[in-house]
């Protein structure tokens, strides 16, 4: 980052309710949005972090979303729990419905949540980091607009589309990763492009299908996904998951139901958590241990384990008690 703005901790949600209510949300989807900022600027994670408000007001100003329509939790006895958004952002609905996937998951060893008609915008690791808090293991994933192409492909069919993990440690941070199966998420382009550098090699085409590392023609043109077949593979699953297997938008279903009016894509979000106590039959220890042994060897190589430069991050900005954004983005916001 060149010229940077120090922002106090406290100021980070204040700044962000601030600016969502005025922008058109009511105070519960402000504060659940907020909070999940709070966490993504408190981490570093820049292009997840207060950056999404310019997002969160486009997708207001786009029209379609409700700022203040409460989510629906359905009750069910077996291992799916359904949480419609009702057209609303997808946090507050994420919120209401975790304590109960807990719950489910506790009780079945395994459980999914679908969360359905909700707009999306943010990082998937603040929710299954909140499901390893609880013992469990989890994995989130979404799709989102059809601005990625498949391997071989020329135009854009499958979103960003984002895989987080969670596994959780006793006494310690839980192992946490989450990226998006494109080679680089949009949000990062786009912080590129702020900036004006030029993106790496294997990034994007554009709109000819001629390789780009011009951050503005990879934003018209189309990204790739990271590792050739193998990211187009696990993209599409994520498309199937995210989206028919829970009756909810494809990438390319969001995109057409945005129709050009920008903001947030509209679609559905799966969460799956598992129980480690329940899997292993009472040996949970035993295979934490075995769990443990592995980082272990990853980290005595020198390698480092996901999430280690977040939970460094958010170590060192709770001890100053500010984060830094760029001061471009905080000229965006304060003329939000
Ligand atoms: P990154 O490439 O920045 O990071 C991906 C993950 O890899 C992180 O868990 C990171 O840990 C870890 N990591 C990075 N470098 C190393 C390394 N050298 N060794 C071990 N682990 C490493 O992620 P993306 O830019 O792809 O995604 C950023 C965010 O964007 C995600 O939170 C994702 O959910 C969000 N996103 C949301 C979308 C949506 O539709 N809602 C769409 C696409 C992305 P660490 O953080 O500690 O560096
Ligand atoms: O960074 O790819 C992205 C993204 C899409 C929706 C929210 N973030």
């Amino acid at each position: 980052m060149s010229k940077t703005v120090k922002i106090a901790l406290d100021e980070i949600k204040t700044m962000s309710v601030e600016i969502l209510t005025r922008t058109g949300y009511g105070e519960a989807h402000a504060q659940a949005i907020a909070e999940v900022l709070y966490k993504c600027q408190l981490d570093d994670c820049q292009s997840h972090g207060l950056f999404r408000l310019l997002m969160c007001s486009q997708t207001m100003r786009a029209g379609k979303i409700d700022g203040h329509v409460l989510p629906v939790i359905t009750k069910s006895d077996n291992a799916i729990l359904h949480a419609d958004a009702r057209g609303g952002m997808s946090l507050l609905a994420v919120n209401e419905a975790l304590p109960k996937l807990i719950e489910k998951t506790k009780k079945h060893g395994i459980a999914a949540l679908a969360v359905n008609n909700c707009y999306h915008f943010s990082a998937l690791w603040p929710e299954v980091e909140e499901l390893s808090k609880a013992g469990l293991a989890a994995m989130a994933m979404v799709p989102s607009h059809s601005w990625v192409a498949p391997a071989g492909g020329t135009r854009g069919s499958l979103g960003t589309n984002p895989l987080a993990f969670s596994w959780p440690r006793q006494n310690q941070m839980p192992f946490t990763f989450d990226f998006a199966t494109s080679a680089f998420a949009r949000g990062e382009i786009e912080l590129y492009k702020r900036a004006g550098k030029s993106l790496p090699e294997g990034v994007a085409i554009d709109k000819n299908g001629k390789p780009t590392t011009d951050p503005s023609e990879a934003l018209q043109g189309a990204m790739l996904t990271f590792g050739g077949h193998k990211g187009s593979a696990l993209s599409i699953m994520i498309e199937l998951l995210a989206g028919p297997l829970i009756d909810d938008l494809t990438s390319l279903e969001s995109m057409e139901f945005a129709a050009g009016t920008g903001g947030a894509p509209y679609h559905g979000e799966i969460i799956l958590a598992f129980d480690p106590n329940l899997f292993s039959k009472g040996r949970a220890d035993a295979n934490e241990a075995r769990a443990e042994r592995l980082f272990a060897d990853i980290i005595d190589q020198g390698a480092r384990l996901p999430s280690q430069r977040r939970f460094k991050a958010r170590a060192l900005n709770l001890e100053r008690g500010y984060v830094e954004i760029p001061q471009a983005l905080y000229a965006d916001l304060q003329a939000l």
